[in-house]
């Protein structure tokens, strides 16, 4: 079985006047601080080359379209393929995808070691809303900007390993992990970007917010014995904040590495597939002890029905 040391990038806040190529230069000096260390994978966080733009109200479909890219990799992100390929370091990172024939997703791709594409998500759960909220402190509008993906949860074999990618509000939603644990996942590898306060509750603070972070990715690995790197991008981003507490944890649901600052910072953490097994064929043996006879509503219904 395989032993990877898997690092996560967490990226500190990207201004909204920072261009594509010096956020690739950043991106740059950690996976050469990953090599250093001995690393086989670095994992980026979600929208990982520009702001998190979905912060901002836009109607001009020229404004919007400068925040997505039509190709990758391409002439910005290019350097980044290439030195992970000199390193012979396997990469993922999100950003906004523009299709040929005019489609809007917030994805991700992961690298093999020579930096081929090897796997592309396309984000599934979408929060937020379509239109200006006047009732929000500030507003959230992946709704307007992004589609829901359409390729699914899928699993790839890379480097050995059966891995698996998730984006942000995704991680909390325990169908993710059950989906791609139903495929035999052995690394979920999750980038986010999460406002530090709610914009609906603004009561709702950074330890909160944290917690939930630390809750949905510790269950997601437990309960499907598999590894998962959450890895934020973090800090005062155009006035906002965006917390950070980027984790590694593994099959047993404990933290195996944390990110103490909201800045770019390297987590690194030796990750040994063969403990994904115990799990996979005890507790969590999913062939013997599912019962799926009582799980229909799962996928026939969407909200709540109230029947008492
Ligand atoms: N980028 C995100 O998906 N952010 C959400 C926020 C809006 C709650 C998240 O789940 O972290």
């Amino acid at each position: 079985m395989t032993v990877m040391k898997i690092a996560g990038a967490q990226l500190g806040a990207i201004q909204r006047a920072d261009s594509r190529e010096s956020v690739v230069k950043r991106m740059i000096a950690l996976l050469d601080e990953a090599a250093s260390k001995g690393a086989d994978m670095v994992v980026y966080p979600e929208l990982a080359l520009t702001t998190f733009f979905p912060r901002w109200y836009m109607e001009d479909q020229a404004e919007i379209d400068f925040w997505f890219e039509t190709e990758m990799p391409n002439a910005a992100t290019q350097p980044l393929f290439d030195r992970a390929r000199a390193l012979n370091i396997a990469i993922t990172f999100g950003y906004a995808e523009k299709t040929p024939d005019g489609h809007y997703y917030n994805t991700s791709v992961v690298t093999d070691r020579q930096a081929n594409i090897v796997g592309k998500y396309r984000k599934v759960h979408l929060p937020g809303h379509s239109d200006y909220d006047t009732e929000r402190a500030f507003q959230h509008l992946e709704k307007r900007y992004f589609e829901p993906g359409d390729l699914g949860f899928n699993v790839w074999r890379n480097e050995g390993v059966v891995m698996g990618m998730a984006i942000c509000n995704d991680r909390r939603w325990p169908e993710t992990f059950r989906v791609l644990g139903l495929q035999g996942v052995e690394l979920v590898t999750i980038g986010y970007n999460t406002p530090a306060v709610n914009s609906q509750m603004n009561t709702e603070g950074l330890e909160k917010r944290l917690f939930h972070s630390d809750l949905s990715l510790q269950a997601g690995a437990y309960q499907n014995a598999t590894y998962v790197a959450g890895i934020a991008k973090a800090g005062m981003e155009d006035g906002h904040p965006l917390m950070g507490g980027s984790i590694i944890v593994d099959p047993d649901g404990f933290v195996l590495s944390r990110a103490v600052t909201e800045a770019d910072e390297l987590i690194i953490a030796e990750c040994d597939f063969a403990k994904c097994a115990f799990g996979k064929s005890t507790i969590f043996d999913f062939e013997r002890h599912r019962r799926i006879e009582h799980y229909g509503r799962i996928t026939s219904q969407v909200g709540v029905i109230l029947e008492v």
